[in-house]
């Protein structure tokens, strides 16, 4: 408070302004920028790369950098015309301070001197601003250099001239403020990777390149990827869709403006069973859908039904067809532009604005009516891929009833196999899934049986992303896990949601034995999660184990260690002044070469286990790794493993 006071004394009114507005972003980073966590952390890039984009919407800006810096601060480079430098008369202030300093700022300028966004969506460039302990920006523009510095958001010395120039462009260094981010500093190269892909497909013909200063490669160079599409959303399906085998020769696609919405989608067909609708405003994921896919799927529907009854193709079909049998192996990705987004949803997701839905409905009507009519053969073969989605639809809901049934049952419905556990409050218990019966053995014993309950299942389960519905809901492993979970698929609102409201544990733990099987267990589980049972997913109740790779022994002391940098330290302290041949080193080929206790010790008591949480940073990643992983190409996948061994991971 005192603070305050002092500065009130030195600052005029404007600037008084300025600093409570971010002065409140610092109070309250999580109203900015949704939280101070690893995803806060990263927003943070996004918003200085919306600023890039917005410019090269505008039609001015063709390339994007963005470097990680060793000690986890960002540069973002473009070569826009550059942010405004002069002093804007209103406020008696360099253009470039208000944009830096100024919540909002976009909206407070008069529309012809500063047109650019800050966003159609994001918070601006001074809420990173305020959230970094340190921020350098460069201007090139006419002919010169200009630069102004920040520390937590407040100006260390007025816009400055530092020299000539011949290019125009905006270079960003901010530095994170540990203050704000406690939790983690650390950027994934993988995360921002993913979201500048997705900036690339969404926003054709921009360039936008990443570097890793902090991973050196061989050649001395940085890890780096520039990401590039020309087809925009037609190469996104065609990414989505990943190893799956296509039905149509190229995606359908339009884009236009549509009731003064513009519309861009693609959208293709394949032979797997599942639906891949991705959707985004203004470049923002709607994961919970709203209007634009309403419009969507309105659109496809009229279209396709259309088009069958005029040509006689739904004669002979007796069964009803229903809306998901048309969209039962369609990857699709819709994207529009809305002035002013109403989100709404548990996540701020979803989108709320009516007359959008129209514009969808209009676009796709259009471009698939065209190509029906232009590709009788290949409309055909989608009319019979539906037809064929409405039969194996009746199997899989029987299916599924039976699911359900054995599921509402609970008590003396439960699996044999499982162990459970004697609590029965959700919140407080877990249930381990265990690769093999050996293993299941070894976790009954060493678990504590109050709160943890072990599944053991049989080898390889099965591979969801090459089977029919109705054969998932026959699989026996899998019945179990939905009676042994708790949870049905079906609720008064939707007859094929996920019901949780008999969930029996918060938390539910996949554990395999630290190897290739092992983690190709855990895909093929994460893979059903995630078709099947995504809202515990997105609920995070999900999470890994991870048992240790090794037990470094000498003695009576002994380490365990999770790679072999923990390792050969182990050995250096357990050696001390001895001899190197006084240590024991054992792998663990698989969690049944532990006991109770060590498997207690190391990856169920919750006081030194690690868990890791499966997560959805991003839907359309999701899809395609897991169409990549599942499927039937084996060089694509071997070549991820390879690249991804050294994590021992696969994120969800
Ligand atoms: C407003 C006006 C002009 C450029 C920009 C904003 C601009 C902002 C950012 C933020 C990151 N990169 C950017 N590039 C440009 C230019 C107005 C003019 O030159 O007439």
């Amino acid at each position: 408070m005192s603070e305050e006071l002092e500065q009130k004394s030195n600052y005029s009114a404007d600037n008084i302004q300025v600093l409570e507005g971010l002065e409140a972003v610092r109070k309250r980073p999580s109203m900015y920028i949704g939280d101070t966590g690893v995803k806060g952390l990263h927003h943070l890039v996004y918003e200085v790369v919306d600023n890039s984009i917005d410019e090269a919407l505008a039609g001015y800006c063709t390339d994007i950098f963005v470097t990680i810096h060793e000690g986890n601060s960002i540069t973002v480079e473009d070569n826009g015309r550059g942010i405004p430098t002069g002093i804007n008369t209103k406020e008696g202030k360099s253009a470039l301070e208000i944009v830096m300093t100024v919540l909002h700022a976009g909206g407070k300028f008069d529309k012809d001197t500063y047109k650019v966004s800050g966003g159609l969506h994001g918070v601006g460039v001074s809420c990173v601003n305020a959230l970094s302990t340190h921020v350098k920006t460069v201007v090139h523009r006419e002919g010169k250099i200009f630069t102004q510095e920040y520390e937590r958001g407040k100006p260390m010395f007025d816009v400055k001239e530092i020299g000539v120039s011949d290019r125009t462009g905006t270079i960003q260094t901010f530095q994170p403020d540990a203050e704000i981010f406690t939790q983690t500093l650390e950027y994934k190269y993988d995360t921002l990777a993913s979201r500048l892909r997705e900036l690339a497909f969404l926003n054709k013909g921009i360039k936008l390149s990443l570097t890793d200063e902090r991973e050196q490669l061989a050649d001395g160079s940085f890890l780096s990827e520039t990401f590039h599409s020309e087809g925009g959303l037609k190469e996104f399906v065609a990414f989505l869709d990943g190893t799956r085998t296509s039905f149509l020769a190229e995606p359908i696609y339009i884009e236009g403006i549509k009731n003064g919405v513009p519309v861009e989608l693609a959208f293709q067909y394949n032979d797997s069973y599942s639906e891949n609708v991705h959707s985004y405003v203004n470049n923002i994921n709607t994961h919970e859908g709203g209007t634009h896919i309403a419009g969507f799927r309105r659109g496809l529907t009229r279209t396709l039904k259309n088009y069958a009854d005029k040509e006689g193709l739904l004669k002979n079909v007796k069964m009803e067809i229903t809306g998901d049998d048309f969209r039962e192996g369609l990857t699709a990705v819709v994207s529009v532009k809305v002035a002013e987004p109403q989100f709404e949803g548990q996540t701020k997701t979803k989108l709320g604005n009516s007359e959008v839905m129209g514009s969808v409905d209009v676009a796709v009507g259009e471009a698939l009516g065209n190509y029906l009519e232009e590709n009788p053969k290949e409309a055909k073969l989608i009319i019979n891929k539906v037809i064929l989605a409405a039969t194996a639809r009746a199997a899989a809901r029987k299916a599924r009833e039976m699911v359900q049934r054995k599921s509402v049952m609970g008590g003396s419905g439960l699996p044999g196999k499982l162990a459970d556990c004697s609590d029965s409050d959700p919140e407080k218990c877990e249930i381990f899934l265990v690769e093999g019966d050996s293993a299941g053995g070894t976790a009954k014993q060493g678990r504590d049986r109050n709160y943890q309950a072990i599944l053991p299942l049989k080898g390889k389960i099965l591979n969801v992303e090459k089977a029919m519905e109705h054969k998932i809901y026959e699989n026996d492993e899998i019945k179990n896990m939905f009676t042994a979970i708790g949870v049905s698929i079906g609720t008064p609102e939707d007859d094929k949601a996920l019901n949780l409201t008999k969930l029996r544990y918060h938390k539910i733990v996949i554990m395999t034995d630290a190897d290739i099987d092992g983690s190709h267990i855990t895909t093929l589980i994460l893979t059903f999660f995630y078709r099947y049972m995504r809202a515990l997913i997105e609920a995070g109740y999900v999470y890994i184990a991870s048992p240790p790779l090794y037990q470094v022994k000498k003695g009576k002391d002994f380490e365990y260690c999770w790679n072999d940098v923990q390792r050969d330290a182990a050995v250096q302290r357990l050696k001390g002044a001895g001899k190197e041949d006084s240590v024991h080193i054992q792998r663990y080929k698989g969690l049944g070469e532990m006991n109770a206790e060590q498997l207690w010790d190391t990856t169920l008591n919750p006081a030194t286990r690690t868990l890791m949480q499966a997560t959805i940073e991003s839907a359309a990643e999701c899809d395609h790794t897991f169409s990549m992983l599942m499927g039937d190409e084996v060089a694509p996948r071997r070549e991820f493993i390879e690249r991804n061994a050294k994590y021992a991971k696969i994120d969800a």
